[in-house]
């Protein structure tokens, strides 16, 4: 990827809209603004209404073109949005146009964000913040990206860094100097410097996977025998028909997912087969799909037809087995006449529901949303939200041990090296060059 590029993309969504935004940076954005606009370059970060053309003089549209000039742009770049009408020809016509112009081409996926990464702009984990703020569906994981991608997280780990560089600095000069007379116990202060730490980031990793299952979503398998109703709360859940509902049993046999936005939580609800020992293979696999999800899941609904408890078998000991801490028990139909409910099955509460009428369904969403909530909110610190953030950290936190228990200070030295390095690889303050493609590919930011 060549940084001397200057690249464009669409920065608006894909799609019919009143107003789509094009965005440049690099530069040439100065000159092809120039050649758009048949004109000098505006006032910087002031809107300017004018018609934009080809180099032949062609009009393409009309709309307003802001010039930030590098250094303080987005990507620290000179960088140019032009702000059109959102029609598919307009964005076309206009992206032509610009292909056309010396040293243009159209962005690669994350291409902006990985400029400011580079020009100094963001660290990484603002960068990562930044592409989830895009991706957000729920008001809780808005709130952690922006958190991030305005640096919270990023700052965290700087701090650590920052410490863990003064214990290496401590480490060395205790090296340095063990022939001289030195009064303090430069080692001892490392040592501790390195115990402390260890204990506040063993307290981060801690803490129940909060921030990436907030980022990824929960996900709540509804598991049961067959025609519980499981397939009538999915799309009650959904609020639409999102699953096939029948009185034949075994009418569902592969997953159905949808996304749920439970009070800013975001949930992945999963109808899944009816458990049962099963007929045919189609349905044979289905069921085994149902138990790998269910063993999955951060919650359960593990859902009864109410009729059953007086059954001459009783309540299905297929789904009864999977019953454990994060279950809910749902006995269904309660529209229909039925023995008195009781208050819990296997040790875990029960919610009387008809998936038809919608009785008991408000209680189910409140208890849904208490639960996901358990699992998601937080303490007042910026939680990580990604495995390479856990893996670094993991990596940061053995090296620390180690260096605690260091018979040497030498070898202490070398862990400490070892843990700050793993730090400064989660902001990108050092030896990322491996890890930025993968990262910034999956962006969608300049797509
Ligand atoms: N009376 C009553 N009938 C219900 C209720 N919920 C579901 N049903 C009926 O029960 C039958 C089975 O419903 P489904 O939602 O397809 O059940 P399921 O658990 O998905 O069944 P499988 O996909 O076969 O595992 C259908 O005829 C539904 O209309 C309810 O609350 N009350
Ligand atoms: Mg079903």
């Amino acid at each position: 990827m060549n940084t001397e590029d200057t690249i464009f993309a669409l920065a608006s969504g894909k799609g019919r809209a009143g107003i789509a935004v094009i965005r440049l940076s690099g530069p040439a954005a100065g000159a092809a603004l120039k050649s758009l606009i048949n004109n000098n370059l505006p006032i910087p970060r002031q809107a300017k209404r004018t018609s934009l053309v080809n180099c032949q003089g062609d009009v393409l549209d009309d709309g307003l073109v802001l010039w930030f000039p590098a250094p303080a742009s987005f990507t620290g770049e000179d960088v140019v949005e032009l702000h059109v009408h959102g029609g598919t020809a307009v964005i076309n016509v206009l992206q032509e146009a610009l292909s056309a112009l010396p040293g243009l081409r159209p962005a690669e996926p994350g291409e902006f964000s990985r400029r400011a990464f580079e020009n100094g702009k963001m660290d990484l984990t603002a960068a990562e913040g930044l592409a989830d703020l895009i991706e957000a569906e729920t008001e809780a994981q808005r709130k952690q990206a922006r958190r991030q991608s305005r640096g919270e997280l990023g700052r965290l780990y700087d701090c650590w860094r920052e410490g863990l560089i003064r214990a290496q600095a401590l480490s060395e000069a205790d090296i340095d100097f063990s022939d001289e007379d030195i009064p303090d116990d430069l080692a001892g202060e490392a040592r501790f410097i390195a115990t402390q730490m260890a204990k506040e980031i063993a307290g981060h990793l801690d803490d129940a996977h909060r921030g990436e299952r907030l980022r990824a979503g929960l996900y709540l398998a509804i598991i049961g025998p067959p025609n519980a109703g499981k397939s009538s709360l999915l799309n009650r859940l959904a609020k639409r028909d999102a699953a096939i509902v029948s009185d034949i049993a075994g009418t569902t046999r592969d997953i159905i997912d949808v996304h749920l936005d439970l009070g800013g939580y975001p949930v992945i609800a999963a109808d899944t087969a009816g458990l049962r020992e099963a007929g045919d293979s189609i349905e044979t696999e289905g069921v085994r799909r149902a138990r790998e999800r269910a063993k999955d899941a951060d919650m359960k609904l593990a859902m009864f037809d109410a009729s059953d408890l007086k059954a001459a078998g009783g309540l299905d000991p297929l789904t009864l087995e999977l019953i454990d801490t994060n279950t809910l028990v749902i006995l269904n139909k309660c529209d229909e006449p039925h023995d008195a409910l009781p208050d819990q099955v296997k040790n875990r509460p029960v919610l009387a529901l008809s998936a038809k009428t919608g009785e008991g369904f408000d209680a189910l969403l409140i208890a849904l949303q208490a639960q996901a909530s358990e699992l998601l909110a937080g303490d007042s610190g910026p939680s990580l939200t990604r495995h390479r953030h856990r893996l670094a950290l993991k990596d940061c936190h053995s090296a620390l041990k180690r260096a605690i228990v260091a018979e040497e200070a030498e070898l202490m030295g070398e862990d400490l090296r070892l843990a700050t390095r793993a730090l400064g690889r989660i902001t990108g303050r050092v030896d990322v060059e491996d890890l930025l493609d993968v990262i910034f590919s999956k962006f969608c930011i300049g797509k």
